[in-house]
C-alpha cells in the first residue's frame, strides 16, 4: 500500500507515518518549506494553498490513499486567527479534492481528517453522538472542519470521489504543542519540577468534559480505515468515554514531584465553551473492529515523561 500524507509535519503525521511505516506501507509525506520531518519516508514539500502543486504531488506519487491532515488546528489559535484558519482548512481541504477530481483517479481513496468539535453547541443529553447528530459548530476551528466535511460530501456525491471522513475527537500524546489541555498542564509541571517556573499551574475552564484517545490509538484508527472504511461515511474516533478537564488535571497532579498550587487564569478561558462532548464510537468499531486501548493516565503520564526529558535537554 502506497500513502502520501499532507501535513506530515505535524503531531498526528509523525505518528501515523510510522504506523503505516510498521505495518509495511510505502510512505510518502508532505510538509511546508520552514518544516521537517525526521521519520524514514520520502518526503515532500507542499502548501496547500497553492493547489497547482497538489496536482503534481498526487501525479508524481499516484498514492493508494491520501490523508489529509495538514490545517491550522488550534481551536484556541481560531479565536485569533480567523482567517487564516478558514484560508487553510476551508481552501486548502478544497484543493485538495479539486487536485483529487482533477487528477482522474477514481483508485484514490482520501481520508480526510475533521473533528469532534464539529458538533458544537451539543444538548448533554444528545451524548453520546452519533455521525448523524446535527453539527452546530461553536467555534471558527469547529466551523472550518464541519465545512471541510460538507464539501467532501458534495465530491463524493457528485464525482464519486472515494472519500471516508473522520471527525477525531481530542487526542494527545507525548510531543503534542502545549496549546492543547493535557500538554499545557504536563509542560507546565515539569517546568516547576526543574524550578523553571513558581509552584502554581496557570488552568482555564476545569468543569468542561472532553473525549481524550492517544494519539497512538488514533493512528491505528486511520490505517485501518484505509483498509476497512466505508467510502463516502463519516465516522467519530474517540474513546466514548468523556472526562472533565478537572479530572486530567488531578491525574497530571498525582504524579508530580513536587507540590502544586492551582491558579485560575481568566486568559485561558475560551470565548465559548461547550460543557460536554463525547462521541458514539459503534460505527468505526463495527466497520473496523478499532477502539481505544491506552488509558488516559497512560497517556498523561507519557506526556509528562515526554515534557521532563524536554526540560533536560534544554539543561544540556
Ligand atoms: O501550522 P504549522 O506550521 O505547524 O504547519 C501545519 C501544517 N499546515 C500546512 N500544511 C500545508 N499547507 C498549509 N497551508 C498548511 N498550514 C498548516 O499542517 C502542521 O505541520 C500540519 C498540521 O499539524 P498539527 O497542527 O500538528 O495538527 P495535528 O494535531 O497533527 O492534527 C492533524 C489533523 C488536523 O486536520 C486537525 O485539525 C485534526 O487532525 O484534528
Amino acid at each position: 500500500m502506497k500513502a502520501l500524507i499532507i501535513g506530515g509535519a505535524g503531531f498526528v503525521g509523525g505518528y501515523l507515518i510510522n504506523e503505516l511505516l510498521e505495518n509495511g506501507w510505502e510512505v510518502h509525506a508532505t510538509c511546508l518549506e520552514n518544516e521537517r520531518i525526521s521519520e524514514n519516508c520520502t518526503v515532500h514539500t507542499l502548501d496547500i494553498l497553492n493547489k497547482n502543486s497538489i496536482v503534481d504531488v498526487f501525479n508524481s506519487i499516484s498514492p493508494d490513499i491520501i490523508y489529509h491532515l495538514a490545517a491550522q488546528s488550534s481551536v484556541a489559535v481560531s479565536w485569533k486567527k480567523p482567517q487564516l484558519t478558514a484560508e487553510i482548512n476551508i481552501i486548502g481541504s478544497l484543493n485538495v479534492l479539486e487536485a483529487l477530481r482533477e487528477s482522474h483517479k477514481k483508485d484514490i481513496r482520501l481520508i480526510m481528517i475533521g473533528s469532534g468539535e464539529e458538533y458544537g453547541y451539543i444538548r448533554p443529553e444528545s451524548c453520546p453522538l452519533s455521525e448523524s447528530e446535527p453539527l452546530r459548530p461553536g467555534n471558527i476551528y469547529a466551523a472550518t472542519k464541519a465545512c471541510q466535511e460538507m464539501m467532501c460530501e458534495i465530491y463524493t456525491r457528485t464525482y464519486g470521489l472515494d472519500i471516508i471522513m473522520v471527525r477525531a475527537f481530542n487526542h494527545s500524546g507525548p510531543k503534542q504543542s502545549s496549546t492543547f489541555v493535557i500538554s499545557d498542564f504536563c509542560r507546565q509541571i515539569s517546568e516547576i519540577e526543574k524550578g523553571k517556573k513558581f509552584s502554581e499551574i496557570c488552568v482555564g475552564n476545569l468543569s468542561a468534559m472532553r473525549d481524550f484517545t492517544d494519539v497512538r490509538d488514533v493512528v491505528r484508527a486511520y490505517r485501518l480505515l484505509a483498509d476497512k472504511g466505508i467510502s463516502g461515511k463519516i465516522y467519530n474516533i474517540g474513546r466514548g468515554k468523556a472526562v472533565s478537564i478537572q479530572y486530567i488535571l488531578d491525574t497530571a497532579l498525582s504524579f508530580a514531584k513536587t507540590d502544586i498550587h492551582v491558579k485560575k487564569d481568566p486568559e485561558r478561558m475560551r470565548a465559548s465553551d461547550i460543557p460536554v462532548i463525547e462521541p458514539d464510537v459503534s460505527e468505526i468499531f463495527a466497520d473496523t473492529g478499532w477502539k481505544a486501548e491506552i488509558t488516559v493516565e497512560q497517556t498523561i503520564k507519557d506526556t509528562l515523561d515526554y515534557w521532563r526529558k524536554e526540560q533536560e535537554k534544554c539543561q544540556i
